[in-house]
């Protein structure tokens, strides 16, 4: 995984994605969202890779569109901004969103616009105590996109959701702790260990049904709780069938530490 705009290191089946535009806080340019969704495909597509972790090279996070290139790109008319959203941001949610392994988001710096959606993209995060959150969009004229409008209600609630969207305001991240956008906070300097240390219990549990976990909770946000039912049904009768089952089931009745294997 060899990219312009992004760092790729994989280490213990963990692969960790770096954004990687440092003087631009690691705006997103074109390039950056087409080489994210490849990355997060490869990622998919090999068995080697258990966790994935999403982060910001130095001070920033992302803090959305570039938005010099966008005004430029609009300004010659090489650019309609839902255009662009359905041909590169709206495929990259769609499939960390629909990837069957974790993405831990490890905020070490400000979030905003499209950077916060990324964020919210993820299924766990970690802030640094630094990091902070902006739904930046009002500010520049501009509505929630790159699914903020579905992601961030789901955590906080359509009230404060919608403050957050009106205002734009900051959030530091012991704020985002309490509203529940973050999972934890770490000090600075303890992020990238912290994060590491929960993806590596990830990448060694049951790998194959955490994907399970994870779309089983997708599903049931916007299903009845029939379907839910159904779904759960489905998914169990799946994670059933895995080794790592059987290994769980054996390691309980033997008193010892399970092995899963991912398999
Ligand atoms: C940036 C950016 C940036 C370019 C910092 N672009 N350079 C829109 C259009 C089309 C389709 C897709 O979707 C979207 C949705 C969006 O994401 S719209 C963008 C929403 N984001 C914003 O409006 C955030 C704009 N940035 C800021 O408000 C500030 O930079 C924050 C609060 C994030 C950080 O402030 P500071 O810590 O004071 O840093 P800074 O402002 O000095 O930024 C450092 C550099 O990064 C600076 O460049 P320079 O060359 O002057 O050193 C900024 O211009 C650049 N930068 N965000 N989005």
């Amino acid at each position: 995984m060899d990219y312009d705009t992004l760092r790729c290191e994989i280490d213990q089946r963990i692969l960790t994605i770096t954004l990687n535009r440092p003087d631009k806080l690691n705006a997103l340019t074109d390039t950056m969202l087409r080489e994210l969704d490849d990355a997060f495909s490869q990622a998919e597509a090999d068995d080697a890779i258990h966790v994935i972790i999403l982060t910001g090279a130095e001070r920033g996070f992302c803090p959305g569109q570039d938005l010099v290139v966008a005004l430029a790109q609009a300004a010659s008319g090489a650019l309609r901004y839902g255009e662009h959203l359905r041909a590169l941001y709206n495929p990259l949610i769609l499939r960390m969103r629909r990837l069957p392994k974790i993405i831990i988001g490890a905020i070490n710096g400000v979030a905003a616009g499209a950077g916060m959606s990324l964020a919210l993209a993820c299924d766990l995060r970690i802030a640094a105590e630094s990091a902070s959150f902006m739904q930046a969009f009002v500010k520049v004229g501009l509505a929630p996109d790159s699914g903020s409008s579905w992601l961030l209600p789901r955590l906080v609630g359509p009230a404060r959701a919608l403050e957050l969207m009106l205002s734009g305001r900051r959030v530091s991240a012991q704020e985002a702790l309490t509203l529940g956008i973050v999972n934890e906070v770490t000090p600075d300097s303890d992020l990238m260990r912290r994060t590491m240390e929960l993806a590596s219990e990830l990448a060694n549990g049951p790998t194959i049904t955490i994907g399970y976990i994870k779309s089983a909770v997708e599903f049931a946000l916007d299903h009845a709780l029939a379907e839910a039912l159904d779904k759960e049904a489905e998914l169990q009768d799946l994670a059933g069938q895995t080794a790592d089952h059987i290994e769980g089931v054996s390691a309980f009745l033997e008193k010892r530490p399970p092995q899963f294997r991912g398999k």
